[in-house]
């Protein structure tokens, strides 16, 4: 009865979830609160306000009271909360929440008779509407700060990434010239991870490395805040505001605040650990070093977590490179495309009769290579090459690659596959060091995950064994995952308490469905230049038509 319980958050855009796993990591329960649905009175669209120059924000209020219905939600189902021997989880990354000086003591002090939005609403915020990871209003900010480092470059070479609207130094750095009174009353300022974390410590706190990773203010080689990028973004009072230097996950943080305990009954030693982004969250779930991870959802998200090594990997102005939330010294790189699953049902639509079966038939009826067809496929604009749109096809031979006009039907369901995975190949190719050791397994996600043709061609592409994860719910269960972390490692030996050490414990929360054939594997990576010399032109065609 009294065996020890874990709970882990995921903040995302649309809605609050939770998950209980017991020690061994079985799901023990799942509970969710949908902000559209559950509390439309805020008036978010899908988890958000837009404005009109591309600001997208959510009402902090929002968040809290979802978290007093949700807790309320598994009381009435029955979650023991004395059970619950720590709590984590993972958010939307990016995000941040401006608290104000009465912050503190509005934390601290929280009535057993009141909810958590009664208390701390307005009050305890500078800034109601917390801007999110969809703001794209920051462009100048953006520029303004790579100018300050040199160029795009310089500032991914110093924090992982070129500035990015969403990013948020950048997020920061508009308030702090446009909104100085705003910034002024500010007193802390968290990511949307670190402000759920300060509730339940019911005090500030800190951020975790890897959402910090997401700020383009912390250096990625050394972990900490790089104060010059602090200074152009927010003036000498940045760095306290932010609060101490970003650390690592699985840090005991210290136990759940008295509010917690009275009111909903959690124990006196319950353990709060960092909680992190939902990107990351969905690396510790479904991964260990070693492994990359494949999103085939309406965007493709590819992520790897690379092991340390001596030589860091390279940081590119397309990719991000975050910390890894458990592993000193490890990292995570991140590819973020727009033009993933829209772009191959449009082709399914178009050319295999609006069937995935037939879509499936066209790809296996063509030999790898597509008979030396390459097509490049961007309906929207995209990120990765950025700002390309439109469709280019090539004939592909001996390492060069001539535009051409038009293919047979039949060849855009396997060239469609064979670029969106040869853009990703040929970028971890250039990402990881030489010294890399090599990767191990390809786990993959989202809608697409489902589909065997295309679990074959990536195992093929990427030379790696395919698995799927059991669980669609990564986020809540890497938050979970990472409250088990911090209570079970204080009990083993030095050496044996490392977060891979207890994931291998607990069995594999992934199944294998393809293995590469090493003929074909070989063959792809021959064509990773023609994709490449094919990426060239359409990028070079594409400034010529910007200019
Ligand atoms: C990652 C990003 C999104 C959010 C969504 O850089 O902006 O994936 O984390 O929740």
């Amino acid at each position: 009865m009294s065996s020890p319980l874990f709970l882990g958050f995921d903040l995302s855009t649309q809605q609050l979830k939770a998950i209980v796993i017991s020690s061994d990591t079985h799901i023990v329960h799942e509970s969710s609160v949908h902000f559209d649905n559950h509390l439309p009175h805020h008036g978010t669209d899908n988890g958000a306000i837009h404005g009109e120059d591309g600001e997208a924000a959510a009402p902090v209020a929002m968040w809290i009271e979802a978290i007093d219905v949700l807790l309320a939600q598994m009381k009435s189902a029955g979650v023991d909360f004395t059970r619950i021997h720590a709590v984590s989880g993972s958010a939307q990354q990016h995000g941040s929440v401006y608290w104000s000086s009465d912050a503190p003591e509005l934390l601290k002090n929280i009535p057993s008779d009141k909810t958590l939005e009664e208390h701390l609403c307005p009050g305890a915020f500078s800034l109601q509407d917390a801007p999110i990871w969809q703001d794209s209003s920051t462009t100048e900010e953006c520029r303004a700060l790579e100018a300050e480092v040199g160029g795009p470059q310089n500032l991914a070479d110093l924090t992982g990434s070129r500035a990015y609207e969403r990013f948020t130094g950048p997020q920061i750095s508009k308030i702090y010239h446009k909104d100085r009174e705003i910034y002024d009353a500010t007193h802390r300022i968290s990511l949307v991870s670190s402000f759920l974390a300060s509730l339940f410590l019911q005090t500030y706190a800190p951020v975790e490395v890897s959402d910090a990773s997401g700020m383009n203010l912390m250096n990625i080689l050394t972990s900490k805040w790089d104060d010059h990028l602090l200074n152009a973004c927010g003036g000498p009072s940045l760095k306290e505001k932010l609060g101490p230097d970003p650390v690592l996950g699985g840090t005991n943080l210290g136990s759940i605040g008295g509010w917690w305990m009275r009111k909903w009954g959690f124990p006196t030693d319950c353990i709060i650990a960092p909680f992190t982004g939902d990107n990351p969250g969905t690396v510790v779930a479904l991964s260990t070093p070693g492994d990359a991870l494949l999103s085939l959802g309406t965007s493709t998200t590819y992520l790897l977590a690379a092991p340390p090594s001596a030589t860091p990997p390279k940081r590119m102005t397309t990719s991000h490179l975050l910390s890894h939330p458990t592993t000193e010294g490890a990292s995570i790189i991140m590819l973020c495309y727009k033009n993933g699953a829209l772009a191959r049902s449009q082709i399914m639509e178009r050319y295999a009769a609006g069937s995935w079966d037939k879509f499936n038939e066209l790809v296996e009826q063509t030999p790898p290579g597509n008979n030396s067809r390459l097509g490049l496929y961007f309906p929207l604009i995209e990120i990765i090459p950025p700002n390309v749109q439109g469709q280019y096809l090539f004939s592909t031979t001996n390492h060069s690659v001539e535009p051409v006009e038009s293919f047979p039907d039949e060849a855009h369901p396997r060239a469609i596959l064979e670029s969106q995975f040869l853009s990703i190949k040929s970028r971890v190719l250039e990402i990881l060091p030489h010294d890399a050791p090599p990767l191990e397994r390809l786990i993959l996600t989202g809608g697409a995950a489902g589909n065997p043709t295309i679990r074959q061609l990536v195992a093929d592409i990427f030379n790696l064994k395919v698995y799927v994860a059991r669980t669609k719910e990564a986020g809540s269960l890497g938050g979970a995952l990472l409250a088990k972390y911090v209570w079970w490692k204080p009990q083993q030996t030095e050496g044996k308490n490392s977060y891979t050490d207890m994931r291998h414990q607990d069995g594999d929360s992934v199944s294998e469905v393809a293995t590469p054939n090493s003929h074909v594997a070989a063959q792809y990576e021959e064509l990773v230049e023609a994709y490449r010399k094919a990426e060239e032109w359409v990028v070079a065609r594409s400034t010529k038509n910007t200019l």
